[in-house]
């Protein structure tokens, strides 16, 4: 018989073993998820990508998706082990913004080392920890850029309820948590579901600069800040008015939640924040090098759409500071950046700026006839005309 070795263990008492032992793996909450497939979810992210909501990064394969069995070379997933772990939500020494040196925000998730790689080391403790035990294991794990829902089985597992702002939500932790998955073949007993426990607070829809949650956990991503500031190439104007001074993700539908309240995890050195780079100066991040971006940004989460993203919007934020000290290099990367969505923001972000030397570098440019690209020439024109 294939699953002979199910037998020869005590199910009940590992699963108490690997339960307890979570301070050893480096996590902060583990629950045990079955592993039938996810049909409610499976309805639901149809009509996501129906509605043109999905947001493109995740995977398309909604069969993959919801049906974990799939993600075992044997086809048999018996139960899922689903893991988070708590990161922190306040910088303890922030640098401020001031005239001339304005600052930008990358949001918590992407603070400190990249947390698909902590994760991965927590994901892997486990997998060893548990083949160590039952050399039969066949575990596949996930983070992020698995087929899964990892908020799906997180909340399948226990692990917290699924909020009005779509994060899973620990009632002891809060929603500052990156969360990975074990699918096994490994035969434990579920833990029981969270339920919802937002009740009739609306604080996260009411606060959502976009609109993007439509409903409760329903979210347009297309609208979504978070999306819009990983997007490349040129943002729109009410793209670029939403994203404000943000450079990376967005936190308002979390920072506004009561369940994170007084919630500031400092568990893991890995995680902790240079406050430098998770409020960077943004006059630097013009005219950023490859070198530089690898340098600084390139062990945290930010780094995975490259720097033009972060270089965009930090002009963007320059634009909405109107930081006059700024013209002279937004001047050069509008004149001779290689990338169109560098020179179209330094045009927006000029135009915002509007003192004379700003139009002047505006009406210069326009004037020498050397910007050979129709959208950054509409935007030289509209900041013009604004500025008349
Ligand atoms: C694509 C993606 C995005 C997209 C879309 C986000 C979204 N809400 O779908 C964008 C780029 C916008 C994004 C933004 C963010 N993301 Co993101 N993202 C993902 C990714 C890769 C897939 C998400 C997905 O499939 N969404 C589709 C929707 C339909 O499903 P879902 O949210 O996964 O599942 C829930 C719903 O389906 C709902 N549901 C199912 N059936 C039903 C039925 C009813 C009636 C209802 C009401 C709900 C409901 O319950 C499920 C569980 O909550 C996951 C990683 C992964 N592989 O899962 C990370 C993930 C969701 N992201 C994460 C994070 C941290 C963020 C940001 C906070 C980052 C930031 N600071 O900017 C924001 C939060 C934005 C928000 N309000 O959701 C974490 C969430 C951790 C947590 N505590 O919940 C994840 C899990 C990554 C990780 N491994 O830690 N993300
Ligand atoms: S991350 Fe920002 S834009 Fe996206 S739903 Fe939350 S508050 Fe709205
Ligand atoms: S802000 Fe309120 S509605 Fe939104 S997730 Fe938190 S508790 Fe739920």
């Amino acid at each position: 018989m294939k699953d002979h070795w199910i037998s020869n263990y005590d199910w009940f008492a590992l699963k108490n073993q690997l339960l307890s032992n979570l301070r050893e793996f480096g996590v902060d909450l583990i629950g045990v998820a079955d592993a039938r497939p996810f049909t409610e979810l499976r309805e639901r992210l149809n009509q996501w990508h129906d509605n043109g909501w999905a947001s493109g990064f995740e995977e398309r394969d909604v069969d993959l998706r919801t049906e974990p069995n799939r993600a075992l070379e044997s086809g048999s997933a018996r139960s899922i082990i689903s893991i988070a772990i708590a990161y922190p939500s306040k910088l303890l020494n922030p640098p401020k913004s001031e005239l001339g040196a304005y600052r930008g925000v990358i949001a918590r998730s992407a603070w400190g080392e990249d947390y698909h790689t902590v994760l991965r080391d927590r994901l892997q403790r486990i997998r060893t920890w548990l083949i160590s035990r039952v050399p039969e294991a066949e575990i596949v794990s996930m983070v992020d850029t698995g087929v899964l829902s990892d908020r799906a089985v997180a909340e399948r597992a226990g692990i917290g309820f699924s909020g009005k702002n779509c994060s899973i939500i620990s009632p002891s932790m809060g929603s500052w948590l990156y969360l990975g998955e074990l699918v096994t073949n490994l035969p434990f007993e579920a833990d029981i579901p969270m339920l919802d426990q937002c009740g009739t607070c609306t604080k996260c829809i009411d606060a959502c600069p976009t609109g993007a949650l439509v409903g409760p956990g329903q979210l347009n991503a297309q609208t979504c800040i978070s999306l819009i500031t990983q997007l490349k190439g040129v943002l729109d104007d009410d793209q670029k008015k939403h994203i404000g001074n943000r450079l990376y993700g967005c936190d308002t539908c979390q920072v506004v939640c009561p369940y994170n309240k007084g919630m500031d995890w400092h568990l893991h050195q890995e995680l902790e924040p240079d406050p430098a780079l998770a409020k960077p100066l943004l006059k630097p991040l013009i005219s950023m090098s490859q070198r530089v971006f690898r340098d600084q940004f390139g062990r945290t989460a930010a780094a995975w759409r490259g720097n033009a993203p972060i270089r965009r919007n930090a002009i963007i934020g320059l634009g909405h500071f109107r930081d006059v000290t700024a013209v002279p290099e937004l001047t050069r990367a509008m004149n001779e950046d290689a990338r169109v969505e560098i020179r179209e923001a330094a045009v927006w972000a000029l135009g915002r700026i509007g003192t004379d030397d700003a139009r002047d570098a505006l009406v210069n440019r326009l004037a020498s006839n050397l910007e050979g690209t129709e959208v950054v020439m509409k935007a030289l024109q509209q900041a013009l005309a604004t500025l008349k």
